[in-house]
């Protein structure tokens, strides 16, 4: 399988739950790098534009609320097939039906409160990297 990168965020709701630390050393033990990271408190214009493709949802609003609620830890991680290898760490949107082991049935909290992002396919990974990173921040 190819190196790939992929696009992952720490939602606030975790980051105010100072797990930052636990849920990258979930990801780097699944075999991904992170080879870029920063800490963000978006905007709303940030979270709008982010989540553009979400605009027409019902949960949309609360989305932008969440997201703009406390800091994001944004990242790029490295691997071998890192796009769905990040989607399976992460588990399912809604977190009861997260598998065992996942970041999102250890810590999600409910469906709008899912604690991850992760880019679901490889333009999308392409796209989210470089709204949050310039080349010169991500170091192999
Ligand atoms: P994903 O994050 O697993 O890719 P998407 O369907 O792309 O899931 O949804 C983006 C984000 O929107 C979710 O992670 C979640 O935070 C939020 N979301 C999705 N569906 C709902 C919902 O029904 N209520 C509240 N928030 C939702």
């Amino acid at each position: 399988m190819a190196i790939e990168r992929t696009f992952s965020m720490i939602k606030p709701d975790a980051t105010k739950r100072n797990l930052t630390g636990a849920i990258t050393k979930m990801l780097e033990d699944a075999g991904l790098r992170v080879v870029a990271s920063k800490r963000v408190w978006m905007s709303k214009r940030e979270a709008e534009g982010f989540y553009a493709v979400h605009k027409e949802r019902p949960f949309f609003g609360e989305l932008v609320e969440g997201m703009t609620s406390g800091p994001t830890v944004v990242q790029v991680l490295e691997g071998e097939g890192a796009i769905l290898k990040n989607r399976e760490i992460m588990g399912a949107t809604n977190p009861a039906q997260a598998a065992e082991g996942t970041i999102r049935k250890t810590f999600a909290l409910s469906i709008g409160e899912n604690s991850v992002h992760g880019s679901d396919a490889p333009e999308t990974a392409a796209q989210e990297i470089k709204y949050w990173f310039s080349d010169t921040e991500i170091v192999g």
